[in-house]
């Protein structure tokens, strides 16, 4: 087990509610949290993934999407769990086998909650537990079918302005290369919360704000994406102690945020999205635009769709699935 960061520096509980990131946000009323129903939940992950609703003052409900999830054990607290106030109650016991019950104390027993409110469908339908299908999208489709799709559809990118402007999360900036070309923010994911270095999650966020994904990528990228591979590491070495052969860097596509971002895990880590249809290795995609600097505009993208996603019904209308 590796040992926690050296530094863990608490975040802001929540954005404010207009979304600029700054000020101090009122607390989450979950004991009003109504629950709608259970999105998904995962066994494996141990986590569960739910639709909430909060009535306010007016009787009116709005929407709240809330995440729990069991963290890692803390090398540094199992003694504390073994010995301190907790509670041992037998299960079953056969010959020398024997399992328990064990009933930490509250501070011992986190659960990591992350709170989407208000939420949107789109937030909502992000978890559902859906059929999904694979797409082979050509670069006709992008621009046809995926492109238009995308500039009407796609997500908020305000958290990352948030980021980018020091709106939000200034405190928990790792590294940044000003250089608005060229440069970029490195930040903990929010999926990690930096209490153990096994599931360590960061995310570098581009300075420029025309490149969408992976598809936007030409060569006139490569100092880009090679200041974010190099400083990245060297960062997270920095920081965290772990060596660049220990990361697994790499970009989504299709992303659910369309502002480039790439992903730093663990390698240890089976971060989700790291599946061969959704992760793009950062050091292959350098490769591939030394080699053709239309690459990514030239070849076909494998991704895997949700049967009830619009994307979905889209590329069924134009009869490419
Ligand atoms: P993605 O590939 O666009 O989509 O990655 P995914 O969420 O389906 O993986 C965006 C990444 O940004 C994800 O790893 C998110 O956990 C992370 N992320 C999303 N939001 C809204 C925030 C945020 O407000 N702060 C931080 N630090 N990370 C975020």
């Amino acid at each position: 087990m590796a040992e926690a960061p050296p530094l863990k520096r608490k975040r802001e509980e929540e954005e404010d509610a207009d979304g600029d990131g700054g000020g101090a946000a009122a607390p989450f009323p979950l004991a009003e949290l109504r629950l709608r129903r259970v999105l998904r939940e995962s066994a494996r992950d141990k986590a569960v993934f739910l639709h909430g609703e909060v009535t306010g003052p007016s009787g009116e409900g709005t929407d709240a999407l809330v995440i729990l999830e069991k963290t890692p054990f803390q090398e540094e607290k199992l003694l504390d769990l073994l010995k301190k106030h907790t509670k041992l109650e037998l299960q079953m016991h056969n010959d020398i086998y024997r399992t328990y019950h064990l009933y930490p104390p509250p501070e011992l027993s986190e659960i990591k909650t992350t709170v989407v409110y208000p939420a949107t469908e789109k937030h909502l339908q992000k978890y559902l537990r859906q059929e999904a299908h694979l797409i082979r999208e050509t670069w006709e489709d992008y621009k046809n079918i995926t492109l238009p799709f995308v500039q009407s559809q796609s997500f908020s990118i305000q958290w990352v302005y948030n980021i980018l402007e020091k709106k939000a999360e200034a405190d928990q900036i790792i590294h940044e290369n000003p250089d608005p070309c060229d440069g970029f923010v490195l930040v903990p994911d929010f999926k990690w919360n930096q209490n153990q270095l096994d599931d360590l999650y960061l995310i570098a966020l581009v300075h420029r704000r025309d490149v969408k994904s992976l598809r936007d990528l030409t060569a006139e990228h490569l100092p880009l994406l090679r200041n974010i591979l190099q400083e990245g590491k060297e960062a997270i070495m920095k920081r965290f102690g772990v060596p660049g052969s220990q990361l697994r860097i790499y970009l989504h596509y299709h992303p659910s945020y369309y502002h480039l971002h790439v992903h730093f895990t663990a390698l240890g880590y089976d971060a989700p999205g790291i599946s061969v249809e959704r992760a793009h290795l950062l050091t292959d995609v350098i490769d591939n635009l030394v080699l053709d600097s239309m690459y990514y505009q030239k070849r076909a993208l494998t991704f895997a769709l949700q049967a009830d996603k619009m994307l979905f019904k889209r590329f069924q209308e134009a009869g490419r699935v």
